[in-house]
This record gives C-alpha cells, sequence and structure tokens, in this order.
C-alpha cells in the first residue's frame, strides 16, 4: 500500500503526495490533521509539499497521457468498475474516516460515499457510449462524423466539504474519457484523499494515470502556473471558492485554457403562500443547516411570502431550536465545522448581522462552549469547532448578509410581497447555483424556474441533493458555466473533433460543388 505507513495505536499515519504510484520524496511542511470534533485527536500527519510537487505530478500525468488515451473507452471503464466495487467494499471505513476528518454526520458520510459508487455506476457503461454522429454530407460521396478525443492531462482542484463525491465528479469521467489526472485535494484532509487515492492506484490504472499533489493554496497557485506554463496542465477542474476560483480562471485564461469552475452561492429557497408550511420548515432546516451550512448548495436566504412569514418563521425557530446537534456519530442535524480555520472565517461572518434583525435559532450566537452553552447538547462541546445554529429574520435585499456567501450554520429569512419581489432577492446576489421553491401551484413552480438565475431548481425540496446524473453546476459568480454529472460532464473532458471523409475520386469543394434543387421560390399562391 503506497503513501502510508502503519498505523499504530499512538500513530497518525504519515501521508504524502503520490506521484507515479510512489510516495514523493521531497521533504515538505507537516500538517497535522485534527478531529474537528474532538480536536486533541490527531487523524493524520501530512506532508504537504511546494510548487515543485504540483509541477512533478503534472510532468508525471502529462507523460502518461498518451498510453491512456490509446486505451479503448471500454478498457477504461473496467478500471472505473473496480474504483467503484472497492469503495463499495470499503464504504464504511470510508465514511467514518470522512466523520472523523471533518466531522460529517455519519449518515451524511455514508451518503456521500455512496454519490462515489453511483456516479462510477454511471460512467462504467459510458466507455462503452462515449458516442460520436454520424452527419450527412452536403456532397454525394462524401461522409461526414464527429468524434470524442480526451484532453489531455487534467489537474483537478477539489474543497474539503465533500471529500470524496466532488472530486469523484471530475476524476471518475475525467480517467473514463482518457485523461490522466493529478488530484490536489483540500489540504486539510489528508487522511480521507490518502486513503481515496490508494483505492484509484489499486484499480488497475497505468503507472502515472492517477496522482496525489497534497500541497497548499499557495503552492497551489505557483505550481500552476508553472505547469500551464511547461504545457503540463490541458485542463483544470476547481471546485471552491468564487475568489479563488477567479484566480484560477485567470491563470488558465492566459493560456487560453478554459477550466470547470463550481464555486460558491447564496441559494434562495421560496416559500409561496399556498406551500405545506412543515415540507418547507423540514427542507430549510436540511437545507440550511445539514453539513453545518458547509455545502456550497446550502440555503442561504429562505424568502417567505408575507401572508405566511411570522408562522414559518415560528415553525423554523422551533425546528432549529428542537435539533440534535453535536457528536456526528451520532444521530445529529450536524456537527462541527469542516475544521478550524472554517470556525475562524463563520464566526467573522456573523458580524454581518446588523441592529435591524431579529436574530433566533439558538440560545446564543457563534460559538457552543460550556461558557455559551446549547440546550441538548450531544458530547462535549469544548473539544470540537461546534457553532450554535442561527436565524437571521428582517434580512432586506440591500443588507450584506443576504448576498455573502456565509458557508456555516446561519440561515436569513426575508419577506415578500410579491413574484417579482421573491425573483428579485432569489437573484440579486449575483450567485446562481442551486435554488428552491415549496408551493402546490405549478405555475408558480414554472414561473420560478423561468426567472431564477441558478443552474438547479428544486420544488417541494431542499436546496442540495445532487444526483449522479443530472447536470450540477451554476451562474454568475457561482461559475463559468460548466456542468458536472451525467454525460454534461464529457464535454468537460473531452473535445470534439470532426472528420469528412470524402471517396468521391475527385475534389468537391464545399459550398461551391454543392448541387441545387432549382425551386421557384418567386413562386405565390
Ligand atoms: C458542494 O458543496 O460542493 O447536492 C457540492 C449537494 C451535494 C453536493 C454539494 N451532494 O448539495
Amino acid at each position: 500500500m503506497p503513501g502510508t505507513s502503519a498505523n499504530t495505536d499512538n500513530a497518525a499515519p504519515r501521508v504524502r503526495s503520490l506521484i507515479g504510484g510512489r510516495a514523493a520524496e521531497q521533504d515538505g511542511q507537516a500538517y497535522l490533521s485534527r478531529n474537528p470534533a474532538n480536536l486533541e485527536e490527531i487523524v493524520a500527519a501530512a506532508e504537504l509539499g511546494g510548487p515543485e510537487t504540483l509541477h512533478e505530478a503534472c510532468a508525471t500525468a502529462a507523460a502518461a497521457k498518451d498510453r491512456w488515451a490509446a486505451t479503448p473507452g471500454p478498457v477504461r471503464s473496467q478500471a472505473i468498475k473496480a474504483i467503484g466495487r472497492i469503495v463499495e467494499r470499503n464504504k464504511e471505513d470510508l465514511a467514518r474516516l470522512i466523520t472523523r476528518e471533518i466531522g460529517k454526520p455519519y449518515g451524511e458520510s455514508l451518503g456521500e460515499v455512496q454519490e462515489v459508487i453511483d456516479t462510477c455506476d454511471f460512467f462504467v457503461s459510458e466507455g462503452r457510449r462515449l458516442y460520436g454522429h454520424t452527419v450527412p454530407s452536403e456532397m454525394p460521396d462524401k461522409q461526414l462524423f464527429t468524434f470524442r478525443k480526451p484532453v489531455g492531462a487534467a489537474l483537478i482542484i477539489t474543497a474539503g466539504n465533500f471529500p470524496v463525491a466532488v472530486p469523484s465528479w471530475y476524476l471518475v469521467p475525467a480517467l473514463l474519457c482518457g485523461n490522466t489526472v493529478v488530484w490536489k485535494p483540500a489540504e486539510y484532509t489528508p487522511a480521507i484523499a490518502d486513503a481515496f487515492a490508494r483505492i484509484f492506484l489499486h484499480a488497475g490504472l497505468p503507472e502515472g494515470v492517477f496522482n496525489l499533489a497534497l500541497v497548499d493554496g499557495a503552492a497551489t497557485a505557483a505550481g500552476l502556473e508553472w505547469a500551464l506554463r511547461d504545457n503540463l496542465v490541458d485542463k483544470v477542474g476547481f471546485t471552491g471558492s468564487s475568489e479563488v476560483g477567479a484566480t484560477i480562471g485567470e491563470s488558465c485564461g492566459r493560456h487560453l485554457q478554459s477550466p470547470c469552475l463550481e464555486l460558491g452561492g447564496k441559494n434562495p429557497l421560496v416559500v409561496m403562500d399556498d406551500a405545506d408550511l412543515d415540507l418547507a420548515v423540514e427542507g430549510s432546516l436540511f437545507s440550511g443547516f445539514g453539513t453545518s451550512g458547509q455545502r456550497c448548495t446550502s440555503l442561504g436566504s429562505a424568502i417567505v411570502h408575507h401572508a405566511i412569514y411570522d408562522q414559518f418563521l415560528e415553525r423554523f425557530t422551533a425546528a432549529v431550536e428542537g435539533a440534535a446537534i453535536g457528536d456526528p456519530t451520532a444521530d445529529v442535524l450536524y456537527g462541527p465545522m469542516l475544521n478550524e480555520r472554517f470556525g475562524d472565517a463563520f464566526l467573522k461572518s456573523l458580524d454581518l448581522i446588523q441592529a435591524h434583525h431579529q436574530v433566533s435559532g439558538s440560545s446564543d450566537v457563534g460559538r457552543i462552549s460550556s461558557a455559551t452553552p446549547r440546550r441538548g447538547f450531544v458530547g462535549d462541546p469544548d473539544r470540537g469547532v461546534f457553532m450554535h445554529p442561527t436565524i437571521v429574520s428582517g434580512v432586506r435585499g440591500e443588507d450584506d448578509i443576504a448576498n455573502r456567501e456565509t458557508f456555516g450554520p446561519v440561515v436569513c429569512v426575508a419577506k415578500f410581497e410579491d413574484f417579482d419581489e421573491a425573483i428579485d432577492l432569489a437573484n440579486r446576489h449575483g450567485y446562481g447555483l442551486s435554488s428552491a421553491i415549496y408551493t402546490n401551484n405549478p405555475a408558480s413552480a414554472f414561473h420560478f424556474r423561468e426567472r431564477v438565475s441558478a443552474g438547479m431548481v428544486s420544488v417541494n425540496n431542499s436546496t442540495s441533493g445532487a444526483e449522479a446524473h443530472l447536470p450540477f453546476g451554476g451562474n454568475g459568480k457561482s461559475g463559468n458555466g460548466s456542468r458536472q454529472s451525467g454525460v454534461w460532464v464529457l464535454d468537460q473532458f473531452t473535445r470534439w473533433q470532426s472528420l469528412n471523409w470524402d471517396f468521391a475520386g475527385h475534389l468537391q469543394k464545399a459550398q461551391m460543388d454543392t448541387a441545387e434543387v432549382g425551386a421557384d421560390t418567386e413562386f405565390t399562391l
């Protein structure tokens, strides 16, 4: 098993980048990954490399790309099938590791691993399709065709909130389409990354086709520039913040590349006056507070019709007050923040709460501790990075908190008078990832779908809940229009090539030698 020394009773596993199937040689910067529900527990000791580590990984992927591209699609599928089966066999262990390293409640961790299996299942058969077209020519004795060609070496940079599902959305189709990959996971999930990478390395991929680069953000930025300059990267996939996405887009753009960017969101959930309120409350609770509000599809603002606003707020507050929060190995709505750095950023975002807002949802705002306790907390809050759930009501469209991603357990609630105002509140922040509407009126659902800027719309369901075969992606500040999952992601990891084949035996010139039908277009009735 490359990459990991034995995990003895007291020693956390030591993990390193895996390049060409071997642990990287260079000494790096030590990083201790801690369980965010119990900061004393060290999950892994990682050696984070510098820009040269990323560059070397990209050079290795680039050197392996011709051979992998020449491997037939159905043969590449066998490796994807193996990844799915190995993940399935290790489902509980992987889910337990996710819960330990980022504090995701175990039930959700199992769901996340299942998403990887679903993604593999979908793409296994795609290796036998990767269909092109046969297209009629303007001329006789000539046939046109289209083919999908792999792009080359892909660098996949992912966040830690979905540490295996979201990476699989890129890695699996990229490999299936015949690209080689370098995966740069979030540096605060090295144990999960090491485990997931070792699964790929046992799936029968030739050497150099899959590489893991454990490096931080600064080394990634420098290493990416360097690798692009040396023509070692043909495609970048990135899931993370809109700010970092913009800098990656800038670097790629200078090298005439269009990356796949999946960025932040301020996802709206509109509640119409004809909605089933209990359903809307249940959906808001899971959308807003699942994964501690740290999904890119988390609910930003509930936008509620004035006639039911007070009733909704009262029921939503009661639901949040009654929710179980704490130990992620127990049955809780949410556990800790992913990592201390997310706790710090979230606390800063609470400064956006203004004097005209009302705050409810918990006995306190900010960190949960023995000094600022939460009734019914599951476990010992002082051991980890736990935050109170917060509902901020009385939010207006112009408020900063209505327009910035907060990435934590806080939900804004705003009131609307008419549908136009609801749409304005849903779109004005400029993000456009996911959205939801609760209504029993089909006309409202369809009008919302037409007018909301989001790439994803739910009717009577949560703002989150992607499925492996439906396009995932956003507009505006949420991305650059790329889509993941299903057949749509194939356009990220392949390029269309057209072929025209003339068997007339003499040169036929398009447009010039094309026959005409001789219509009489002067004809009138
Ligand atoms: C993300 O937060 O980057 O549907 C992706 C969902 C999740 C994926 C979120 N399965 O919200």
